[in-house]
């Protein structure tokens, strides 16, 4: 393998953990807090978890290991999308197994969860392992979005855990994938196997975080990366003035990597998914509300600008996500060949301006043609929109074009409109992990298995007081049951973890809301720049502006 200077130098970091973890393994001892309870559908939940409900919280501390000697078997996954530093959550988890006995096992189940079942793995070593040291990417056993779920899937990993005589499953991944850690945490307990299991909380989207999670891991590496980019974007629109910029960055539904960014970069407009759902907001208002941006700035002057936008941000729009229901609906089953046998777009449009309701058509209207064919041709397996896909950097860019050529027409507007658009996303999964994500996640993998060797089952490893000094954080572990309500779920309901969306009355909006419109209109853009590995704490080790407001 070629190695960047980088890349050799990362392997020399040595994360810092909690100072509960850093006494050597025979001095980290356990304490167990009260019993837990659900986070709502205390009864329904309790019902269906007999076996994992209720736990206490754990926490570790100094003091005498008495966990019981025994040989450890684990296996890991891998699960869902990439986050920077999960390659460091393997490396703790290793490291601690072997101190714990140089005899215990790693197992890495190879392309995600699909792997458990097709017994797809790798042992490690340490030559292997050692590759991978604070570096990104899930390239060291791959990931995958297999879910496993049903009660066939679980025989099938039950059986390939005794094959291996795996004591512990540790799987890490978002909220679907710790929701399925503790159904099957659940199925083990219930069928007497001994096998564990523990999550750990991964997602770039920052939507895995409740009173027990404080952050998601890969969130403040992928939002420092975004920032660096967005920043020297904002630089280049500064110093060129001629360029109105819309940025779209990942965060599949909920606004917290969109937020992060303006927290740390200041643009004039941030959309917030969350916010455009509250306010019931159409397209057009929104496209008025930038394009009014732009006229306040022009006015001034300042022909340039930065818009950022949320992935997730059209589904959020009551009108649009209607559209959606209705574009579904029309192409349900079979009614697709009827669509797709026509040749032309014009005989396709008439196809659609017939089998839509009047609200929908005038959405679907004011859509800029490439938008309208993405909503029709692009499906996933099921024949849904693919609403991820869909490029709505290009679509607000337009429909504020629209606005602005209506202004102009009505003498009311005499500013100039260029405009760039760009997608954040890939570039920020797999960056090298930030010295907080490289802690944060060695201290996850380690303290997984603190947990294990200590015989819980169905808890998600817990490392918190995250604003502060590594030294000072808590590390323990939370049942999973503890973070589930009901939710109805493709028609059913279904035990989940709740996916945290932005809050509006929390302290990282509150913040937002009362700088944005100065930001606005004035050219109030900070540079963050790359992420530092090395220097001062102060620059180094800093987590995210979202966290800071909130423990603030
Ligand atoms: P996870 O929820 O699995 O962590 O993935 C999040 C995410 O990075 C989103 O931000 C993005 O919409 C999506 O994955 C992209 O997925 P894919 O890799 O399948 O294109």
């Amino acid at each position: 393998m070629n190695l960047s200077p980088l890349q050799k130098a990362r392997y020399e970091y040595v994360p810092k953990l909690p100072a509960m973890l850093r006494h050597g393994i025979t001095e980290i001892a356990v304490k167990e807090g009260s019993t837990t309870t659900s986070a709502a559908d205390q009864e329904k939940i309790k019902e269906l978890f007999p076996n994992t409900y209720g736990k206490p919280e754990v926490t570790f501390e100094k003091g005498q290991n008495t966990s019981a000697a025994k040989k450890q078997v684990v296996g890991v996954i891998l699960s869902g999308g990439q986050a920077p530093g999960g390659h460091n959550v393997i490396c703790g988890l290793y490291d601690a197994l072997k101190a714990t006995n140089k005899e215990n096992v790693l197992i890495g189940f190879k392309g995600g969860p699909s792997g458990l079942i097709e017994d797809n793995y790798i042992v490690f070593e340490d030559a292997y392992i050692d590759q991978y040291r604070n570096t990104g990417g899930f390239d060291i056993i791959g990931s995958g979005r297999t879910k496993l779920e049903t009660e066939e899937q679980f025989a099938i990993a039950t059986e390939v855990c005794k094959k291996h005589d795996i004591t512990a499953i540790v799987i890490i991944g978002g909220d679907d994938s710790n929701t399925n850690a503790c159904v099957l945490a659940e199925y083990m307990a219930a069928h007497n196997t001994g096998i564990q299991v523990i999550g750990c909380p991964k997602t770039i989207d920052g939507d895995l975080k409740n009173e027990d999670i404080e952050i998601s891991f890969g969130f403040d590496t992928a939002t420092k990366t975004y920032s660096e980019l967005i920043g020297n974007i904002e630089r280049d629109c500064n110093s060129a003035k001629k360029y109105w910029h819309f940025i779209k960055v990942m965060g599949r539904s909920a606004s917290h990597v969109a937020l992060e960014c303006a927290l740390e970069c200041q643009p004039n407009i941030c959309l917030i998914s969350e916010e455009v759902k509250e306010k019931k907001q159409s397209l057009s208002e929104i496209a008025d509300y930038i394009a009014d941006a732009v006229e306040k700035r022009a006015a001034k002057g300042f022909n340039f600008g930065v818009v950022v936008i949320p992935e997730g941000v059209v589904e959020f729009v009551p009108e649009f996500s209607a559209l959606i229901r209705e574009i579904n609906e029309l192409l349900a089953g079979s009614k697709a060949d009827a669509f797709n046998a026509l040749s032309s777009w014009s005989e396709k449009y008439a196809f659609i301006e017939k089998g839509l309701s009047k609200d929908a058509m005038e959405v679907f209207a004011i859509l800029p043609q490439a938008i309208q064919q993405q909503l029709f041709l692009e499906r996933d397996p099921h024949g849904n929109v693919q609403v991820s896909l869909i490029e709505s950097e290009k679509l607000f860019a337009a429909l504020v074009d629209d606005k602005l050529k209506a202004r102009k027409a009505a003498g009311t507007y005499t500013g100039k409109y260029a405009v760039q658009t760009h997608f954040f996303g890939y570039e920020g999964r797999c960056a090298f992990p930030s010295n907080f994500d490289a802690d944060y996640c060695y201290s996850l993998g380690y303290n997984a298995f603190m947990l294990i060797q200590y015989g819980y089952n169905g808890y998600l490893s817990k490392v918190s007081n995250l604003s502060k000094p590594a030294e000072e954080w808590v590390a323990g572990g939370m049942p999973i049951t503890k973070m589930m309500n009901i939710e109805r779920r493709h028609g059913e309901d279904k035990p989940v973890i709740k996916k945290a969306l932005v809050e509006l009355d929390g302290k990282p909006f509150k913040y937002f809301e009362a700088h944005r419109d100065e930001w606005a209109e004035e050219t109030a853009y900070v540079f963050p720049g790359a992420i530092q590995y090395y220097g001062p704490a102060e620059v180094c080790d800093i987590t995210t502006r979202t966290l800071a407001l909130e423990k603030a």
